[in-house]
């Protein structure tokens, strides 16, 4: 008999399974019973099957336990190099994500036309045929009016299929507009790799031979990109290395590390700055890879300035240029005055780090440079790496990688109708390289990113239109940019928005139509390609492990498909014609006819160089694409370190610089734009820097908004152990281990004040309080911690959900949230040379009160 619910019941009343003395019928839980006959029979029929956490930005491989349909546990894919086998604690929670009762579970549309927080939407269900009519009418108006560019995408977290969707859909349909969350993510952590050695990516760290690893705002064992890794050799890195972390709170690795440094938010690049004047003047660089002085005697003294000509540098740039312009007066002294840093402290932690050269990392976290003059901040960073030569070496970091050769999706050029062209020839909407203040450079180019959070001002202004047409998906906008308030009244002025989602997010609720998409790593079958981990390049696969048990279409494929159809229908079949004519099955040779085909199609082209055995490439050879999706990953070559060196890094120069060439000629590039010089620039930009001082990693005060007399305390935000980024607050093993943060409740939100500070204004431990910015305010439990430094209020950002479930929010229905969203109280500044959202830095400043 097959055992389905109802008749399990049956059988357990009859059997009296539960029945207490009824030993021979125990269940059998493996951890703890010998592993007899009787045991083995009872153990579950199921298997493990390969997928993707996109948690976070590690994009880990897993396996997922499945038993009867069911997905039940999740671990890491020990096929993998770079997690081999590992998983963090988050990957545990996307169980409940999957099976989450607030899912969206079919198309809805709106019916109550006005929009705004306190505006019932008015959802009711409708078919997906109908919503993709609604949609393709609102594109066909659009080219009606020879508008098209009014059209945009927004993208949140993505697969690598996210090229159909937001990189060929918006082509063939003639729009600029698609808009990622990048720059509200960790541009300006790229931008100082970009600046020092030409690298715009994430960094690895060979962990495994490290002496010294100097953390600013890192909390690689919580949080940030390989997180199973690195907490899997901590144990191994704590004996044979030392850690510091600079933090202006107590995190789950400064806890763990041998120095604390709890930084005024915002001042990080004095101690940077003071830490290379320190490995300067104590002669602790790295001769074999900067170079030294023509007669080996050190010039770098406090206050002096050093003749170029002395100093011979073999795979840098700049030294002394570096030193006279903008480290010879950084003393340790100077830098303790600034960043709340005990002068003993920066020279003892600038001399092990120099000591342990060149297996010292200098590791950034957006943490430290999200923030509004954090471009330098994060050179400076960088350029640490240069000076300890552990750039691109053994026991370093390793910026770029071995290939992972994947394929680009099909030419799609001559779908692009005179419209769409038109379309596409349109100015931005966002605010990207078009300011003067907004040079939102990617790799050196102007205008290279698109700054998210300028959209909801270039939607509230109608600068320089207004957009009309938005399909947004793994999005929730006006939750996770700071200013949230302007997003709650750009989207409402907003005439068209399709929110594809998971939960009923706080973006659905001014969404006209709402589709349920499937969860990326149980019930879609997708590839992530990921950057370096643990030394390996990788690109993993997402199995279809499930069958949803709602109505979803996969959001990057499925979608495009089937509105591909409906605009076809509509008289326009550019878009279904490039799909059905250019997709074809490297295998088979077929081409796709309906969404889920395509879906699969487009998977196996993408990765065919991986999976297909007689292509050449340096890795795995894996044996057909089944072979893949069972393997689960293909991981390449460990990184062959030095790479870069000998005048192979990339740069306008060649070598790592320290003087910026190529942020020179980027910066020259922008200012030229708008005809100005690069101190205009610099000025617009909210940088106080000026002349060569632009050029060369340097400090720059911290900016904060609001003023000091009526906002006497910094704010500073920091995420959980447990956030798979904003979207694992509706699960109750995030409520209930949210205690995991060092200083957190669970169930809570808590704004953690330190000791000093509340007796300073009257604050108790458990005290209601109201934390009032310039930009808005939230009301939180106060806890008395000392791992926030005076001074400062730290707080987790992922609770505060008005929307998205039963559990994220205290009263789903009053849209009363569980705690603060930080983004209420943070102001919507940038990191404008990256355009980054500079969410860090103590970028505001706070009241609090008793409420
Ligand atoms: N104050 C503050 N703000 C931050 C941050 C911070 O640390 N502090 N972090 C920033 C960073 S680094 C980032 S990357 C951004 C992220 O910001 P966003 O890209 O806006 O992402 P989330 O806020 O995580 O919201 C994701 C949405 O995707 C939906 N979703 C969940 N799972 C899936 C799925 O599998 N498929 C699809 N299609 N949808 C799904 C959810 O319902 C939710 O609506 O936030 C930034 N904002
Ligand atoms: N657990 C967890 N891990 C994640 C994610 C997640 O949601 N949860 N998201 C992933 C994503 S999308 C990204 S982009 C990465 C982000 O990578 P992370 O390394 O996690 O970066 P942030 O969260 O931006 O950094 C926050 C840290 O910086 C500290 N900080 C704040 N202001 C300052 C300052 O002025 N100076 C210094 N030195 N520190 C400061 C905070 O206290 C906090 O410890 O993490 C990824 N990993
Ligand atoms: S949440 Fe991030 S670190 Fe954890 S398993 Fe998923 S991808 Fe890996
Ligand atoms: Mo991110």
């Amino acid at each position: 008999m097959k055992v389905n619910r109802r008749n399990f019941i049956k059988l357990s009343a009859v059997s009296g399974l539960f029945v207490a003395g009824a030993s021979q019928t125990k269940p059998a839980l493996n951890a703890f019973t010998k592993n007899t006959e009787a045991a083995a029979k009872n153990e579950p029929q199921g298997e493990w099957i390969a997928s993707t956490c996109q948690g976070c930005t590690a994009w880990c491989a897993v396996q997922v336990y499945r038993i009867n349909g069911r997905a039940t546990k999740v671990r890491g894919n020990p096929n993998a190099k770079a997690n081999h086998g590992h998983s963090c604690v988050r990957s545990h929670l996307a169980l409940q994500q999957v099976y989450d009762p607030d899912r969206v579970k079919q198309p809805m549309k709106r019916t109550n036309p006005k929009k705004g927080r306190d505006e019932d939407p008015g959802f009711i269900p409708i078919s997906w045929e109908e919503a993709m009519d609604i949609i393709a009418d609102k594109i066909m108006d659009l080219r009606k009016r020879n508008e098209t560019h009014k059209f945009s995408v927004w993208r949140g977290r993505y697969t690598a299929l996210n090229g159909i969707l937001y990189g060929n859909m918006p082509k063939i349909i003639g729009t600029p507009n698609n808009v990622s969350h990048s720059s509200i993510c960790a541009e300006t952590e790229k931008h100082g790799r970009y600046y020092t050695e030409a690298y715009w990516g994430y960094a690895d760290y060979d962990h495994e031979n490290a002496f010294y690893e100097l953390m600013w705002g890192a909390d690689p064992i919580a949080s940030n990109r390989q997180v199973p890794h690195t907490a899997s050799l901590f144990g191994k890195l704590k004996d044979q290395a030392k850690i510091a972390v600079v933090d202006p709170r107590l995190s789950t690795t400064a806890a763990k590390a041998d120095e604390w440094l709890p930084v005024i938010p915002g001042e990080d690049g004095a101690l940077a700055i003071a830490i290379a004047h320190v490995l300067l003047t104590e002669e602790l660089w790295y001769k074999p890879f900067v170079g030294d002085f023509k007669d080996g005697v050190n010039r770098f003294e406090a206050g002096r300035t050093v003749d170029k000509e002395d100093f011979e540098e073999i795979q840098t740039h700049g030294l002394v240029k570096w030193w006279n312009i903008a480290l010879k007066d950084a003393t340790p002294e100077w830098a303790a005055e600034r960043s709340g840093i005990p002068v003993e402290q920066i020279y003892r932690v600038a001399r092990d780090f120099g000591r342990a050269a060149p297996r010292a990392i200098s590791f950034m976290s957006p943490g430290s440079n999200m923030v509004v003059r954090g471009g330098y901040t994060a050179q400076a960073m960088a350029a640490l790496n240069g000076l300890v030569g552990s750039a691109d070496n053994v026991g370093g970091v390793i910026c770029g990688g071995e290939s992972c050769p994947v394929n680009s999706f099909p030419d799609f050029e001559k779908y692009i109708d005179p419209i769409a062209a038109n379309g596409n020839s349109m100015p931005r909407a966002d605010f990207g390289g078009r300011k003067l203040e907004m040079p939102a450079m990617n790799a050196g180019n102007s205008g290279g990113i698109k700054p998210t959070n300028t959209i909801a001002d270039s939607i509230l202004n109608e600068d320089p239109y207004s957009l009309e047409v938005v399909m947004s998906y793994w999005t929730n906008f006006n939750y996770s940019n700071q200013g949230t308030e302007r997003w709650d009244e750009a989207l409402a002025k907003l005439p068209f928005m399709v929110h594809m989602t998971l939960n009923p997010a706080e973006q659905t609720h001014f969404a006209d139509i709402v589709l349920p998409v499937p969860h990326h790593m149980f019930e879609r079958l997708s590839a992530v390609r990921g950057s370096n981990g643990n030394l390996y390049r990788h690109c993993h696969i997402q199995n279809e492990i499930i069958e949803s048990p709602f109505d979803v279409r996969i959001d990057e494929t499925e979608v495009p498909w089937m509105l591909g159809e409906a605009l076809e229908r509509k008289g326009f079949s550019n878009l279904i014609d490039y799909f059905r004519n250019e997709f074809v099955d490297p295998e088979t040779g077929k081409k796709p006819t309906n969404g889920k085909e395509f879906n699969e199609i487009a998977t196996k082209i993408y990765t065919q160089p991986l999976w297909d055995p007689t292509i050449e490439k340096q890795g795995d050879v894996i044996n057909g694409w089944e072979e893949y999706k069972k393997i689960g990953t293909w991981n390449s070559i460990p990184y062959r370190f030095r790479q870069k060196w000998n005048g192979n890094w990339g740069t306008e120069t060649g070598q790592f610089e320290f003087y910026s060439e190529t942020l020179k000629k980027a910066l020259e590039a922008h200012a030229e734009r708008h005809n100005v010089n690069v101190d205009k620039v610099m000025e617009a930009t909210n940088y106080t820097a000026r002349g060569e001082l632009a050029f060369v990693p340097h400090y720059e005060p911290a900016y904060r908004v609001g003023d000091e007399n009526e906002y006497p305390l910094i704010f500073s935000d920091h995420r959980s152990k447990l956030n798979r980024e904003a979207r694992s607050a509706n699960t109750s093993w995030y409520q209930e281990f949210k205690d995991a943060d060092p200083g957190d409740e669970a169930w809570d939100d808590v704004a953690k004040i330190n000791p000093i500070d509340a007796k300073k204004f009257g604050i108790e431990n458990g005290d209601m309080i109201k934390i009032t910015s310039a930009t808005g305010s939230i009301t939180v439990k106060a806890k008395l911690w000392e791992g926030t430094r005076p001074g400062v209020v730290t707080k987790c950002y992922g609770q505060g959900h008005w929307a998205y479930g039963h559990i994220a929010s205290l009263d789903r229905k009053k849209q009363i949230a569980r705690g603060g969203n930080n983004n209420t109280i943070l102001a919507p500044v940038h990191e404008a040379l990256s355009g980054s959202g500079a969410r860090h830095g103590g970028q505001s400043r706070i009241k609090i009160e008793k409420v």
